[in-house]
This record gives C-alpha cells, structure tokens and sequence, in this order.
C-alpha cells in the first residue's frame, strides 16, 4: 500500500531560509489565536517572572512538579543575544515523529501521552535503572540555562532550559570503565505520533549518540522544562537532550532509554544520509552542508542573519575534546 512512496532519505532539511509566504501565514494564525499577546509578554522574561505555557502543554495527569519550576538560572551561562519569543519557538518545532512540516508539529501533538513516563539508563553500568521522569526531578536538582541553539537547516533560537547536568543523570547508574559511548532512544508509539505510523521510510524510533566525554561535559543537558515550566510536548517532553555545541539534531526528544556502550552507536541522520550529517556534528561554519552554507543563522522571531561561531559559540567549554 505504501510502496508508491518513495524514501526520500535525506529530506531533513529546509531550504536556506524558509520561504516568505509561510512566515507570513505563521503570522497570522498567531494572531488568529491571539498567541500574539502571549508573545509580547513573554520577551525577554527570566526566572521568577509569570511564565505562561503554551496551549499545548496540557498533560494528561496532574503534574507533581509545579513546585520545582521556575528552577533557579545558573548565570554562569549567558548569551549576547535575546531570548527567543516563547509562542515563535513552540510553533516551529523539528519533530518528525509527528510532522516533517515545523509549524503542523504543535497541532499533532494532543494525543501524545507523556506522563507517567519510564527512563531506562543501561548497558555498561553497575547500576542499571529504570525511573520515571517525575522520580529523576526529585533525585537531581534542576537549574536553568540560557543557551544558543543552532539547527543544522541554518536557524537559531536562544532559550532557557531547565535540566539537570547530564553528567549527574549517568552517575546514578555508574558507568563502567569499558564504557565509551552514549546511545540514546526515543519513543515508539505509532498510535500516538501520526508519522511514526505513515512515514515508514524512516528508522524510528529516533536514537541518537555521542562519545562519553561529550556527554560528560559540562553543558550537556538532560531537559526537563523550557521557559521556567515543563516542555511542552512539541519540544520533547518529558525529556530531552541539550548539547548546544552541536546542531540541533544531536537532542533527541522524548528519550526513553539510555545505553552505555563500548562501540560507537549508530544516530539516524548519518544512517540516512552519512555524507550530510555526521556523527561528532559540531557546529562548524566553515563547512557547508552539501546543500547549503553554514558560515550564517537564521534567527527565530526577527529572522536576522547572524554570522555563526565555531561550537556554536561554546569553544571554550569543548574545544579540547577535539584537539
Ligand atoms: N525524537 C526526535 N528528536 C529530535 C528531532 C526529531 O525529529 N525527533 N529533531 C531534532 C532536530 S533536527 C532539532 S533542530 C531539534 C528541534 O527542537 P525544538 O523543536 O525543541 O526546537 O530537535 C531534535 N531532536
Ligand atoms: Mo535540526
């Protein structure tokens, strides 16, 4: 039924910069719904301040952890650039378990049950663990952070997540000494997410990996909450991954297992399209994507062409890794 489709692997991306007329439309569906007041209030807001979540954050159980939100910002981490508008970044969403097209992600998203929710840490640990999101919130504290986002398609967004340092989530299962690599995997729930069932040709679910050191380092996230309250599912909920030196797609969203492992794990884009998305994939603008530039950015909200840095910015925190 579905062999007159044709795998399109490497259609991940957008074009350079996404074409006029569907900024426009997004501009005035804001309206329509009246998002447009909710994104003036929210420019530049910080911790403490009134963060409202988007419409489609509702969760199907009641959520335990209101407490735990805003979470105190770790002001070592700061940027030169404003935050993002929260309604433009949980409008315009990479999540192709439920559309390849950014601005439907948020509407296809209703269904998706994200609470209660396991984490599995296993492999080369001495303590192999299964948790569920709301235990891990209580065992960790939370911190938020500000950071630069950079999607390999050439756009960029900056906001405040809300995590624990990845690092402390991997001790709890005590990662063995023969363990090189992180392999992380995403939900699989056709039901649930329409293009895990229609759009066959990809290898769901989502996984995705990095060495250890990567990991380890001190601004990978694992993520909880954007914008002083808990992701919104169109975002990853209930837990995702920040590395911010990397592009966009090194983050998976909606993690359920993590896997400690002695060889290199295989990731989904470069399974896809090896020659266009490799597997370190550091944010690196002097070399092209075969299809486009990466020396500049996008920014989400103002659409600026900013020039793109090597690491995204974060050279001083992970340039050694690479030396
Ligand atoms: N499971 C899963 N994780 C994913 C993706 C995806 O399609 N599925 N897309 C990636 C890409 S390409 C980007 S740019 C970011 C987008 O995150 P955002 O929608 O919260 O901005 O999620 C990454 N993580
Ligand atoms: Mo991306």
């Amino acid at each position: 039924m579905s062999n007159i489709i044709i795998p399109p692997g490497w259609r991940i991306p957008e074009r350079e910069a996404t074409p006029e007329h569907i900024f426009a439309n997004r501009r005035r569906f804001l309206r329509t719904m009246g998002l447009g007041a909710i994104a003036l209030g929210t420019i530049g807001c910080r911790a403490g301040d009134d963060h409202r979540a988007p419409a489609a954050a509702a969760a199907a159980l009641p959520n335990p952890n209101l407490d735990l939100y805003p979470a105190r910002r770790n002001s070592q981490y700061t940027v030169d650039r404003p935050l993002t508008d929260e309604s433009i970044a949980a409008h315009y969403n990479n999540f192709y378990e439920f559309s390849e097209t950014k601005e439907r992600v948020s509407e296809l998203v209703g269904g998706f049950q994200t609470r209660p929710w396991d984490l599995e840490i296993t492999g080369l640990v001495n303590k192999p663990l299964k948790l569920t999101v709301d235990e891990l919130v209580r065992k960790l504290p939370l911190e938020e952070r500000v950071y630069r986002f950079r999607c390999v398609e050439a756009w960029a967004m900056t906001v405040p997540w809300t995590g624990i340092p990845l690092k402390k989530v991997l001790e709890l299962a005590e990662p063995q000494s023969s363990a090189k690599y992180v392999r992380f995997t995403s939900f699989l729930r056709p039901d649930q997410a329409p293009n895990q069932k229609s759009a066959t040709w990809y290898k769901w679910p989502y996984y995705e990996g990095m060495r250890i050191d990567e990991a380890t380092n001190e601004l990978a996230m694992m993520v909880t909450g954007i914008y002083g309250h808990e992701l919104p599912k169109q975002h990853g909920a209930p837990l995702r991954i920040i590395v911010p030196w990397k592009y966009g797609y090194k983050g998976p969203k909606s993690i359920v297992r993590i896997e400690l492992t002695e060889e290199q794990p295989p990731t989904f884009w470069n399974d896809l399209a090896p020659s266009e998305y490799s597997f370190l994939s550091n944010v690196d603008p002097t070399v092209p994507h075969p299809r486009w530039s990466q020396a500049s950015e996008r920014l989400l909200g103002n659409n600026e062409r900013v020039t793109t840095l090597p690491f995204n910015g974060y050279g001083e925190y992970v340039a050694s890794m690479y030396r």
